[in-house]
């Protein structure tokens, strides 16, 4: 069944909508689109879900007891946290706690979790909300390596990596002067070692314009403001280097060879508000020369800002005229673009014009010319520029020379062919461009291709991240879930097999093959270096710092009776002994907000002030074994 043809009434109130957006101009397209939105929840069916039968002998289907094929890892907006779907079956496989606290596994609780986000000098957490866009994952001869991925943080300016193996968070850094952290990428390789062809760096682009430094100065001059785009070293999670341009950055794509990193911009204007950053027709794609930044800072060629000592380079448009010395290029592209993706040949970056109904498609080795004084002008690495449809979003790709965009306004996802829009751009009067446009269910933001953004795109599935179900799935109260469609690619015409729901917001996510996860299932003790050792535990005191170290080993933990002074600073550390996989307890200490787990062999521990005197039952909150309920320990605080 054709999911985008059997519900004429939907297909009318969205017609509506977009009706709605081409009567104005796009500045009022803007507000067309709230409108329309709002337009379409008075006259939706209410009750009835619209269209989409997945077909009999659904390709999502995996049976009971069944693995899936692939891993998605997503993003998951202002939840702060990264989320593991099973796909096909969409089922959800485990969310990673990154920049949010979550009280399952402890994370913002244990010291170890609040040493990785960062705390204030009395201990507290200095951040306790996130937004997570993007996630991606790092790279080994242009494909997925399975070792790490990075996921940001948009409020905070943080990048935060999250181990593959374990898939916990292991490190978080703040970006300094940047504000509205949006896009990243990983490289792909070294642009000038090319037997480093693996991940070390990541890349950031700053979307918000501040006061460089933000300290008070230029409140009432944006003008003065600026936007940074950094380097993250890989491993270190240290920031390498930044460079300051014009405009701001939104999304970012890395080239195969290392060469380039690219950002779109919609702000190309540097305007404060909303008509300024509509106002030119054409905006920018940046391409940064990451090996010329590199030379720069080594030769000592930057600046600092503030109490900053990350080196600062100039990327800004008049300081980068000359191609012989450029660190940036600017390229034009359809107005007020959003998303860069980069195709998996390694030719090409597709950036979206979100206010213009186009995809620009920028030719990658002719970025290199222009840097090498053999182009004439930025503007003429644009290869092609195909209407595709309305608040054209993010591109993915199949492998097989075609894109896959998402049309926020249409409410479609329209696949397109490259090579054709190439040879159209040219003169090509017969090429067709446009493959097919399927209706998706609704407005979609990001959508990725399984195995889409390495050179390993197989064309299997296309993952829709609609930003509004509305009937599709029982009410639920004012706030719907999101909708993740997951689209079979691999034929000639592209087929929904499953609609998912996703806790609001996802954005960006990534689909792995699963033969490139290897987790591990049990932790080494040795590895946590305050494990608790039957030597050592049990409670010591120096003065009135308490330590009191504990085992769990089901059903126990290795003290029944926990005695501590009312005004101790207690670190309660606990180890848990047990080896068999999943075999994970909790620990729980009522009104001392105390609550988390403890996986095979692993360490956690807790620092608080033992305030409040009487009998406390220190319990395991975590399902290991049928005398579960009776795995507890009597905490007792003396007046
Ligand atoms: Cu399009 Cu923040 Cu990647 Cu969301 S951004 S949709
Ligand atoms: Cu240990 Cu439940
Ligand atoms: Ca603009």
């Amino acid at each position: 069944m054709d999911s985008s043809k059997d519900d004429s009434k939907d297909e009318a109130h969205i017609t509506a909508s977009r009706r709605g957006f081409l009567g104005r101009s796009a500045a009022m397209g803007l507000v067309g689109v709230s409108l329309g939105l709002a337009g379409c929840k008075e006259d939706a069916p209410a009750k009835t879900a619209s269209a989409g039968a997945p077909a009999k002998g659904a390709a999502n289907e995996v049976a009971p007891g069944q693995l899936d094929d692939y891993y998605a890892f997503t993003s998951a907006g202002h939840g702060g946290e990264a989320r593991v779907i099973g796909l096909p079956s969409g089922r959800t496989l485990k969310r990673i706690p990154v920049f949010n606290i979550d009280c399952m596994v402890g994370w913002g609780i244990t010291n170890e979790s609040k040493a990785i986000m960062g705390t204030k000098a009395d201990g507290s957490l200095k951040y306790i909300t996130g937004d997570t866009h993007h996630v991606h994952a790092s790279y080994k001869d242009g494909t997925y390596d399975g070792r790490f991925m990075w996921v940001n943080d948009k409020i905070h300016s943080r990048l935060a990596r999250i181990r593959m193996d374990t898939m916990e968070c292991d490190k978080i850094v703040q970006l300094p002067n940047v504000m509205g952290f949006h896009g990243i990428f990983p490289d792909k390789c070294d642009p000038v070692d090319a037997k480093i062809n693996y991940t070390t760096r990541v890349f950031c682009g700053g979307e918000f314009s501040i006061p460089l430094p933000n300290d008070g100065r230029d409140l009432d001059d944006p003008s003065k403001w600026g936007a940074l785009f950094s380097c993250v070293d890989a491993s270190t999670m240290e920031v390498r280097w930044q460079v300051r341009v014009d405009g701001n950055m939104d999304l970012v794509a890395t080239s195969y060879d290392g060469k380039f990193a690219a950002s779109n911009q919609y702000n190309t204007e540097n305007a404060a508000d909303l008509a300024g950053m509509m106002a030119a027709e054409r905006d920018a794609c940046v391409f940064f020369h990451v090996a010329r930044i590199e030379q720069l800072v080594k030769a000592g060629k930057f600046t600092t800002i503030g109490a900053s000592k990350v080196p600062v380079v100039d990327g800004r448009k008049a300081a980068n005229a000359d191609p012989a010395t450029a660190v940036t290029c600017y390229v034009p592209v359809g107005k007020n673009p959003h998303g860069v993706n980069a195709s998996p040949d390694g030719k090409y970056f597709v950036c979206s014009g979100k206010l213009s109904p186009t995809a620009t498609v920028i030719d990658l080795s002719l970025v290199a010319q222009w840097y090498e004084g053999k182009l004439k002008q930025p503007r003429d690495a644009v290869v092609a520029e195909p209407e595709i449809g309305l608040g054209p979003l993010h591109t993915a790709f199949d492998g097989k020379g075609n894109a896959y965009t998402s049309l926020f306004l249409d409410s479609q996802c329209v696949k397109w062919n490259v090579a054709a829009a190439i040879a159209q751009f040219k003169g090509d009067k017969n090429a067709k461009v446009i493959i097919e446009k399927m209706d998706v269910q609704y407005q979609p933001g990001h959508n990725y291709a399984s195995m889409g953004e390495t050179k390993e795109a197989d064309g299997k599935y296309l993952n829709s991240g609609n930003k509004f179900s509305k009937d599709r799935f029982l009410p639920v109260g004012p706030l719907h879930p999101e909708t993740e469609q997951l689209i079979d690619i691999s034929g000639a015409k592209m087929r929904l097999v499953a609609d998912h729901t996703a806790y609001s917001e996802p954005h960006d996510g990534i689909i792995v093959r699963r033969d490139i996860v290897k987790t591990r299932q049990i932790y080494t003790m040795e590895d946590f270096p305050n494990h608790v050792t039957p030597d050592n535990a049990g409670v010591t005191r120096h003065g009135n710092k308490v330590q009191v170290r504990l085992m769990s080993q089901a059903p126990a933990y290795s003290m029944p009776i926990i005695k501590v002074k009312k005004g101790d600073e207690v670190t309660l550390t606990l180890t848990n002994y047990d080896k068999v996989e999943d075999l994970t307890h909790g620990c729980a200490l009522p009104t001392y907000n105390i609550n988390f787990i403890v996986n095979p062999q692993e360490t956690k521990s807790v620092t608080f002030k033992a305030d409040h005197a009487g009998a406390y039952w220190l319990y395991c909150t975590h399902f290991c074994h049928a005398l579960h309920l009776e795995m507890r320990s009597r905490f007792l605080v003396e007046a």
